[in-house]
């Protein structure tokens, strides 16, 4: 039995595997521009986290339906539940979809249909966060939240994804003042390809209580030691760093020292469907090639839980 775990970085768009994708293209009628499958995944070789967006987005145009999303939700469900996950905190983004004229109440109502199942078919609870393009405006996020006003009690938190050099965290600091006042938990992406100036601004500026990968915070000492200090949790990413090269090879990812550093570190998969695994096989990877003995990979279950958006009891249940 793989070891009980939280996932808390994952986007549910980069979930879609090249086989729901031409099921759900033949499904809608949509053209892509892959002879087959094989075609496809020969498209995943990417330079940067650019080049991974720009398939990322493109591929998003077979997904139109509420069944589309449902179906995508629960066969994530079903893969994370098989490497052990008991608890996810799944990423959408709202404004990629509504940008081609779904509907957000569409995604939201599809999502919801797999992820309230999910406790009892794949026993695995779950949180939906809402993240904000950094690359579109300000005013777009802003829109973003008022249309998830009728969709709060189902939305726990906003995030802040894709392209992230040049647009640091503080162009959204008053949607998520916004998002604090309706009670939104508050996490950003932050120091993947950006400067650890990021990691500060995301504290500072938007208050968020994770930082989602945070890898560049090794090159600033003094927000090393904040970071620990204050026991502000990482979600990391190991595959997806190799994938979108932010580092050479996962022999060479920082997660060992992070660790010794005193960081509070988990293990996610990002978007499992194009980096090459879940969440169990994150955790076996790092385990094989980074050399993590079993009290490291207890202590990234450990935390998984603990940053985790529940409450006690649901804390304990789940582990
Ligand atoms: C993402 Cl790896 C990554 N980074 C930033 N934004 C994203 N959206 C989906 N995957
Ligand atoms: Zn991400």
């Amino acid at each position: 039995m793989p070891v009980p775990k939280a996932e808390l970085h994952l986007h549910i768009e980069g979930t879609l595997e090249p086989e729901l994708a031409f099921a759900l293209a033949a499904r809608n009628g949509v053209a892509l521009p892959y002879a087959d499958t094989d075609a496809l995944r020969e498209a995943y070789r990417f330079e940067d986290l650019q080049s991974f967006l720009n398939l990322y987005y493109e591929l998003m145009a077979v997904l139109r339906t509420e069944r589309d999303f449902e179906d995508l939700a629960d066969a994530y469900l079903a893969r994370a539940a098989a490497q052990g996950v008991r608890h996810a905190e799944i990423f959408f983004d709202p404004q990629a979809h509504v940008s081609r004229g779904v509907a957000m109440d569409t995604v939201v109502d599809g999502l919801w249909r797999a992820l309230e199942r999910g406790e009892r078919t794949h026993g695995v609870s779950t949180r939906l966060i809402m993240c904000f393009l950094r690359d579109e405006s300000a005013e777009s996020a802003l829109a973003t939240l008022d249309a998830a006003k009728p969709h709060l009690d189902r939305i726990t938190g906003v995030g802040l994804d894709s392209a992230e050099v040049g647009h640091p965290p503080a162009k959204f600091r008053e949607v998520y003042e916004a998002a604090a006042a309706l009670g939104l938990r508050r996490v950003a992406h932050a120091g993947e390809e950006g400067p650890p100036e990021y990691i500060t601004e995301a504290l500072d500026v938007l208050g968020v209580e994770r930082i989602d990968h945070g890898l560049r915070c090794t090159e600033d000492p003094a927000l090393v030691e904040r970071l620990v200090r204050d026991r502000v949790p990482l979600t990391l990413c190991p595959l997806s760093n190799v994938r979108l090269r932010t580092v050479d090879t996962l022999a060479d990812h920082p997660l060992p020292a992070m660790l010794d550093a005193g960081l509070m570190c988990t293990v996610n998969s990002d978007d499992p469907a194009y980096f090459g695994g879940y969440v169990g096989d994150t955790f076996d990877a790092v385990r094989d090639t980074l050399g993590l003995g079993p009290e490291r990979l207890r202590e990234l279950a450990r935390n998984s839980f603990l940053a985790a958006f529940l409450d006690d009891d649901e804390e304990r249940r789940a582990r």
